[in-house]
């Protein structure tokens, strides 16, 4: 059965694919027209002057066996980052009220795993999954590799959506992680959708990756079936002691270019301007809203890194009179 459904998806791919040729061309348009081109997309599945708020809440810090090289919580690089227990779950309701009293809809809890292990820490989250629901909130998890009895625990313990970037191209992908492969994280893509559960997907930027990579990595993922409902677009948040310490930054508008194209090939997902939203400016930020980006993490803190204050991003959204939406992803 899951072999079916793998099999089927990249049948699915072959047979409705975006082509290569046409996402580096939409691409490499002119900006104001690929702008144009993306809004007038999102206003046809969205409303208008909405984002979505979502927080983060690190709820296993550290310590993970995957050498990501962006990432702060690999116990192959030496950051300041320790590994941590997994936390209790007075605290994580705490911070889900707190979430609600904010005004955001979405609680997304990220672990630093390579991949779910049964046990009492599983089963942990499975009891935060179901009680964070009960407060009204969607759920969202991140925490690697699932199998497909897991997906199906998370999903009736009231998992909505699951969070696994597929972070660049599958030709970029083994100068940023060997620990695991392309298909590791397509496998666990089908496994999602197999157990009913919405798909957060998408990637980062700034990684030393060609244009290419990033039509890549966007085409790979417009080409599931069905898309991610959700596709968060990172910019490299460079932390001290990874492989990619000294990674240039990123151009803003590299950002809104890709997040563009992303809401032209997908339509009808939330695009997500995720991580490094704290060194935009408040220009930028807008820009990438105009070119098709409707979510945001709002709240100081990321998992691991800074985000963007509070009280700026409520500025923002009042400056350039932004709601704050309330309904669910499709
Ligand atoms: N362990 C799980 C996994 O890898 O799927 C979940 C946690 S992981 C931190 C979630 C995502 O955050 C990664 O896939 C990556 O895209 C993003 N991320 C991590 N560190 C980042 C950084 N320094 N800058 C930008 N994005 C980052
Ligand atoms: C995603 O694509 N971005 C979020 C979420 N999914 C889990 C994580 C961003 C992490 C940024 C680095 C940090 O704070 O450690
Ligand atoms: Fe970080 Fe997730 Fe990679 Fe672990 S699997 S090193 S938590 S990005």
């Amino acid at each position: 059965m899951r072999a079916n459904v793998i099999a089927q998806m990249s049948e699915n791919c072959a047979a409705r694919s975006f082509t290569r040729e046409y996402v580096r061309a939409l691409y490499d348009k002119p900006l104001l027209p690929l702008i144009d081109e993306a809004r007038r997309t999102h206003l046809l599945h969205h409303p208008d002057n909405e984002v979505e708020l979502c927080t983060l809440l690190s709820v296993k810090t550290g310590g993970c066996s995957e050498n990501c090289g962006y990432c702060s919580q690999s116990n192959h690089h030496e950051t300041k980052v320790n590994a941590e227990k997994i936390a209790d779950l007075d605290e994580v309701m705490g911070s889900a009220r707190r979430a609600k009293e904010i005004g955001t809809t979405r609680l997304c809890m990220g672990v630093a795993w390579r991949e779910a292990k049964d046990g009492p820490a599983f089963d942990r989250i499975l009891t935060m999954v179901s009680r964070v629901k009960e407060l009204g909130l969607e759920t969202c998890l991140t925490a690697g590799m699932l199998t497909y009895a897991q997906a199906m625990r998370l999903k009736e313990a009231g998992l909505d959506m699951y969070n696994h970037n597929l972070d660049t191209s599958r030709e970029h992908y083994p100068s940023i992680v060997s620990t695991r492969s392309y298909d590791d994280r397509l496998r666990t893509l089908a496994t999602l959708r197999e157990a009913g559960i919405k798909a957060c997907s998408g990637g980062i930027i700034g990684m030393g990756e060609s244009a290419g990579d990033r039509c890549e990595m966007l085409r790979t993922l417009a080409n599931l079936d069905p898309p991610p409902e959700s596709v968060p677009i990172n910019a490299l948040v460079p932390v001290e002691g990874t492989p990619l310490e000294h990674m240039p930054p990123v151009d803003p508008l590299d950002l809104v270019r890709t997040i563009a194209v992303a809401r032209i090939l997908m339509p009808k997902a939330r695009v997500r301007l995720s991580a490094g939203r704290s060194s935009l400016s408040r220009e930028a930020q807008l820009m990438c809203m105009l070119a098709g980006a409707n979510s945001i993490f709002f709240g100081d803190k990321l998992l691991t890194t800074p985000n963007s204050n509070e009280s700026d991003d409520l500025d923002l959204l009042r400056a350039a009179g932004l709601k704050a939406m309330t309904q669910p992803a499709l």
